[in-house]
């Protein structure tokens, strides 16, 4: 089996040290980080996503994958993230209220220090007070909110007129990203920019930037 399929059958199963030991193992054997995250990584989790949907795993499961997931993208961070570049500004990034799916937020974090923005990452289930705080707080020009549950992707509407209401009008940019979000939802709450995954949404925030 190729080290990308160990990783990805690794992940799927859960264990955290040999998903790490064979990102680890893709690395030395000189696969592009951005590969093994795409082929290996993510590879694993969208089959886990796959079997979740048809019912043929369940929450433990898909928890002990998406740590695995996550441990797995912590080797590759130092590949992904350079280091020494010049900031170019700030950024506030959460997962909305009421939801808890971080991997996706994690990577657009990884992508955005990769491209030299300062990321304050809130964590999950954000409220959007905290979105707002920390953006002033931080003389933020960007707050980017992640939903993956179309319970929650309502959210991003209240954070978007919490900035429309207050001194942040016009000065501060709303960005949105996860699985349920769309270009259509995102002109329908006057959110300033969609992107579809980690990569474009780095891009698009640095462009504001510039
Ligand atoms: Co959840 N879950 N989950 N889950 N889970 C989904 C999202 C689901 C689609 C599975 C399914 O049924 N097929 C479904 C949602 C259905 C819906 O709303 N339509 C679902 C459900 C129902 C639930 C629970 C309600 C299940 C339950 O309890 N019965 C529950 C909710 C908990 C809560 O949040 N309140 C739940 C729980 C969980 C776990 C805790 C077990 C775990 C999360 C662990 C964690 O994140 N630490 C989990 C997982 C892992 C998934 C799946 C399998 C994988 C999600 C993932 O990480 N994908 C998911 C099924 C699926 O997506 N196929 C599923 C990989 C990740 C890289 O992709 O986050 O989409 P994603 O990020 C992408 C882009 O979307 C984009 O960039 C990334 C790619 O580069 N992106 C942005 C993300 N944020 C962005 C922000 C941006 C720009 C781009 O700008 C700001």
């Amino acid at each position: 089996m190729s080290t990308l399929s160990e990783i990805s059958e690794w992940l799927q199963k859960g264990r955290a040290p040999k998903v790490k030991a064979f990102v680890q193992q893709a690395l030395d054997e000189g696969i592009p980080a951005s590969e093994i995250l795409q082929d290996g990584l993510l590879d694993g989790m969208n089959i886990i996503g796959q079997k979740f949907k048809n019912n043929e795993v369940f929450v433990p499961e898909v928890l002990v994958a998406a740590r695995a997931m996550n441990r797995g993208v912590e080797v590759l961070r130092p590949y992904l993230v350079a280091d020494g570049v010049e900031e170019k500004g700030t950024v506030v990034l959460g997962t909305v209220k009421g939801d808890m799916h971080d991997i996706g937020k994690n990577l657009v974090r990884m992508m955005m220090e990769g491209k030299g923005l300062k990321v304050i990452d809130l964590g999950v289930d954000v409220p959007v007070d905290k979105f707002l705080d920390a953006a002033r707080e931080n003389d933020a020009k960007i707050i980017c909110c992640s939903a993956l549950l179309t319970t929650t992707m309502g959210e991003m509407r209240n954070v978007v007129e919490a900035v429309q209401a207050s001194e942040m009008k016009g000065k501060v940019k709303v960005m949105i990203g996860g699985a349920p979000i769309t270009q259509t939802f995102c002109d329908q709450i006057g959110a300033d920019c969609y992107t579809p995954d980690a990569a474009s949404a780095a891009d698009a925030a640095v462009a504001y930037f510039e």
